[in-house]
């Protein structure tokens, strides 16, 4: 089980993420992937604040876990986050964010953004690039894991696949993919349109360890990347994180055109409240 007040530090880190984002995305002048970030935004604070063995000041250090943003339209979000661990810092990515050759793009570069593992954007590759990671670790006798978030929209392209009967067939114990099923895509939701359902069952049936959980509550969150088995049981595990798009602010949750956009000074001032008062809620009792 998780710690309370180990969960409630990453609550209160993944609240100063949503407010840095919205209100980035306040003062950007084109659009921002709101519905996505938010939705990922607990895992990933989980991750980078709580999982993951990295460190901002030994960023190529070879025991480090491994990280890649499959569905790169994110980047922003992992900026944040990253920024809140000592990666980067908050108030150039607000400087220069989105600009003609800032190291901030609205994907990932890792040339320009060491700690970056990979660049992405172009959906349907992280989890292929993990496998050879992962791969190449378990060959040489590594102990890190190898982690990679994907959209469940971005789970529609074939090489998702091949990339999971790989992990598979190699026996990658020390590979966790983890997918943000907000059951929303760019411009629809899934059910209505791919049919993803019974998406846990596709993961199980490629012979994956299969967990699933409410991937907005970050007690559930923890939990789950505590008890991952061990990096040589053979398995990799896929993490299905129920969320919600848009979560945590009233006028984006499950809304198509929050896949992408801007906000108005007021709507900033609506977002914040929103997910301030969430956050006052998640404290209340601790
Ligand atoms: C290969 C490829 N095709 C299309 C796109 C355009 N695109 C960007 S985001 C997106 C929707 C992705 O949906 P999902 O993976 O569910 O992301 P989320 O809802 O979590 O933002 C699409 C189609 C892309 N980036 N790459």
């Amino acid at each position: 089980m998780a710690d309370k007040k180990e969960v409630a530090r990453l609550e209160d880190l993944a609240y100063q993420a949503r407010c840095n984002l919205i209100k980035l995305c306040g003062a950007y002048s084109g659009n921002i992937h709101m519905g996505g970030d938010l939705s990922m935004i607990d895992v990933l604070t989980c991750l980078y604040h709580h999982t993951m063995n990295v460190d901002p000041k030994d960023i190529q250090m070879p025991t480090r876990d491994r990280f890649i943003l499959s569905k790169g339209h994110g980047a922003v979000c992992m900026y944040i986050v990253m920024a809140l661990r000592g990666f980067f810092d908050y108030d150039e990515i607000v400087r220069t964010y989105g600009k003609l050759d800032s190291a901030y793009g609205q994907h990932p570069c890792k040339v320009r953004l060491p700690g970056v593992e990979t660049s992405t954007g172009s959906l349907g590759h992280g989890l292929a690039i993990c496998v050879g990671l992962a791969a190449a670790a378990k060959t040489a006798g590594a102990k890190h894991r190898v982690f990679c978030m994907m959209g469940d929209g971005e789970t529609c392209e074939g090489s998702v696949w091949e990339a999971a009967i790989n992990g598979h067939a190699l026996g990658l114990g020390n590979l966790v993919g983890i997918v943000d099923r907000n059951k929303q895509l760019m411009t629809s939701f899934s059910e209505d349109s791919v049919k993803l359902e019974p998406y846990a069952d596709k993961w199980r049936a490629f012979g994956w360890n299969v967990v699933e959980i409410n991937g907005n509550d970050m007690e559930q969150v923890v939990d789950a990347l505590d008890s991952l088995p061990p990096v040589d049981s053979g398995v990799p595990t896929l993490i299905v994180a129920n969320t919600v798009k848009g979560n945590g602010v009233s006028f984006m949750e499950k809304q198509v055109k929050w896949h992408c956009g801007s906000l108005t000074p007021q709507d900033m001032e609506r977002a914040l409240a929103d997910v301030t008062a969430a956050h006052a809620k998640e404290m209340e009792g601790v």
